[in-house]
């Protein structure tokens, strides 16, 4: 039948990328309007703004249209995410924290406005994330959906999340650290964001008890494969971006899965990984599961 010809064709990912990217960038753009005081939404712009992936929104409005639902449900939390993961970059680049001159290709938030202005910028993205997901999540979804989207982010967020694994990464610097604790540190900093992305959008879109949980484990995938292979791009690029020379991490202090599993080793692990994403995606509609499937072969063989 003439409607269903599109799922012949093979899936367009870069175009599915762009298009949903291009809304979300829209969406955030009008999420933070430059009003008074400027500087601290001219601050809050400039990073949010500066041109990410837009990697966990994706996964957000896929997951949410995987399970059936309306991709534009779930936009706000969309963003509310994106909003997190920008104020985790512009405090992590702090001169307390990593002390990074450059994110995204350009000047850190710190260098611009000054380190005042970029702790304030990303405190009210914080706050900014909930009260946005809050207060434009449309009359269609249900309140109990959004309160429950709205407590699986607070709790990838903070103590037990993503904080959780900046303090230990923190409290480890310097120490030799063994592949548990590695592993601790990836699944806090990076895949709880990843995991609460994709499970919001599933959430949100109406998913059934069993279909959360899938894709739970799905991003639970996806998260850890995101930092081996990171891990992996920092050692065998040549250079990343200025002031990072290549092969860094095996030479530094720091743990990374090549250095504590070897390179081959790491390679496997990563392939393994989409593996087993691709099978917790195996419960449903394979038209429907093809973006989360894509993303988690773009993120085992992307380049930056
Ligand atoms: C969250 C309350 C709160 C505080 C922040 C600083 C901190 C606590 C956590 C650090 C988290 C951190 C920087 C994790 C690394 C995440 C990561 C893998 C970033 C790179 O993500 P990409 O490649 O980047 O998706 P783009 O720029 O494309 O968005």
């Amino acid at each position: 039948p003439k409607e269903r010809s599109d799922l012949l064709l093979p899936f367009q990912f870069d175009h599915y990328m762009a298009t949903k990217a291009k809304l979300v960038n829209q969406a955030l753009d009008m999420a933070v309007p430059l009003r008074h005081p400027l500087k601290i939404h001219e601050a809050m712009r400039y990073s949010l703004l500066a041109g990410g992936k837009r990697i966990r929104p994706i996964l957000c409005l896929a997951s949410c249209e995987l399970v059936g639902g309306d991709m534009s449900s779930t936009m706000p939390v969309a963003c509310a995410v994106e909003m997190i993961h920008t104020m985790s970059l512009i405090h992590d680049d702090l001169p307390c924290m990593d002390n990074d001159d450059l994110r995204r290709g350009k000047p850190t938030n710190h260098k611009v406005y000054g380190e005042e202005t970029a702790v304030l910028a990303g405190d009210a993205l914080l706050s900014l994330s909930f009260e946005h997901m809050a207060a434009r999540t449309g009359p269609d979804v249900p309140t109990d959906r959004l309160v429950r989207a709205i407590a699986e982010l607070g709790s990838a967020v903070g103590s037990e999340g993503l904080v959780a694994g900046q303090i230990v990464d923190i409290v480890s610097e310097g120490k030799e650290i063994g592949l548990g604790e590695l592993e601790y540190i990836h699944v806090h900093k990076t895949a709880k964001l990843l995991e609460a992305a994709v499970v919001c959008g599933a959430i949100i879109g109406g998913g059934r008890e069993n279909e959360v949980e899938r894709v739970r484990k799905y991003a639970r995938c996806i998260g850890l494969l995101f930092q081996v292979v990171d891990d992996i791009l920092d050692v065998t690029k040549s250079t990343r971006e200025l002031g990072k020379t290549a092969g860094k991490d095996l030479a530094s202090d720091k743990a990374t899965y090549p250095k504590l599993m070897g390179i081959e080793k790491a390679r496997e692990f990563a392939s393994e990984l989409v593996g087993k994403a691709s099978e917790e995606l195996g419960l449903f509609d394979a038209a429907r599961a093809a973006p989360l499937l894509h993303l988690a072969n773009y993120i085992a063989t992307r380049q930056n």
